[in-house]
């Protein structure tokens, strides 16, 4: 038997696998059996396994008494308070890099559905809509000015795929890049000199709400807003308003703030295209971040330098 290992997150079953291989692994119980679980198991727990999108408490980390280290499934580690983790003396590990790809493209696939209305057209074949009419006009997506907020890793990939759709990149973030894309230091700039701007920035105390009601103003009415970071970059109340009231031309979402709840007003929004946190959602991905997972937590346990350490 292995390390005691807490799994706070789902997994590929070929991931839990090899996980189950060498970690005595435990499942995070239902909230009303917690207390419990706890009191009968917390001793001897060395690493939690989590993802992005759940992170670990603070309140967690100080009742897993044997912990060192909270590897994420997830590149994401905004839900982690790192001073507090190395204040605990617990190492914690992501997955960069191997995501990339798959967000990048998710982030270009929601403009092309949002700006040539690609739900819609399904829509309109299925149901029978055809032969009575053709579907609406919908908007050009190539040759724009795109935005991108964040130009690391994801916002660098969603460049390069921009790239092929010609018109200009434009980018924000807290420095300027090696790179021949305008930049500008104020986000609400980048907005007001942007067609469709990409949300691409990590999550953190600085970035919260970063895309506030002035940057989806200065988007404007024919402007589209793409976010495949996280639903607290942006002010989430003053883009339903936004989007609601005509100020803005349209979204593609990936992330929300209170995730898997999404506001209802968007639901009944056209111009709007969700999907539930799907950007590194292919099998290909998920094995290969289920792996650099595997690769962290053996490498801590071997007393090896870790692959991907955040902290
Ligand atoms: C997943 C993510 O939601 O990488 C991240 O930060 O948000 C996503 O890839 C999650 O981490 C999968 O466990």
């Amino acid at each position: 038997m292995g390390p005691k290992l807490l799994q706070l997150c789902t997994l590929l079953p070929s991931t839990h696998d090899k996980l189950a291989a060498h970690y005595e692994v435990h499942q995070w119980p239902a909230e009303a059996a917690r207390e419990e679980w706890l009191r009968d198991n917390a001793s001897g727990v060395r690493a939690v396994v989590t993802g992005g999108h759940l992170g670990i408490t603070n309140e967690m980390i100080d009742r897993l008494p044997d912990l060192g280290i909270v590897a994420i499934n997830g590149v994401g580690y905004d839900r982690v308070d790192l001073d507090h983790a190395k204040a605990a003396g617990v190492r914690l590990t992501n997955t960069p890099d191997v995501l990339t790809d798959d967000v990048a493209d998710l982030a270009v696939a929601l403009m092309l559905n949002v700006m040539r209305r690609l739900p819609a057209a399904d829509r309109h074949v299925r149901d029978g809509l055809w032969p009575h009419g053709p579907q609406a006009l919908t908007r050009r997506a190539s040759g724009r000015r795109y935005g991108i907020v964040g130009l690391g890793r994801i916002g660098h990939a969603i460049a390069e795929r921009l790239a092929g759709f010609g018109g200009r990149i434009a980018y924000s973030g807290p420095n300027r890049k090696p790179v021949d894309h305008d930049y500008h230091a104020d986000v609400a700039a980048l907005a007001a000199k942007s067609d469709v701007l990409f949300v691409a920035t990590a999550a953190s105390a600085a970035t919260r709400a970063l895309i506030d009601r002035a940057v989806l103003d200065a988007l404007g009415p024919e402007g589209v807003l793409i976010n495949v970071a996280r639903g607290s970059v942006i002010d989430e109340d003053a883009l339903v308003a936004a989007l609601a009231e005509g100020r803005l031309g349209g979204a593609g979402l990936d992330v929300f703030v209170d995730e898997p709840h999404v506001p209802e007003t968007l639901l009944g929004l056209e111009n709007v295209v969700l999907a539930p946190h799907v950007g590194s959602a292919t099998r290909e991905t998920r094995e290969a971040m289920g792996n650099l997972m595997l690769d962290n937590l053996d490498a801590f346990f071997a007393g090896r330098p870790l692959p991907t350490p955040v902290v």
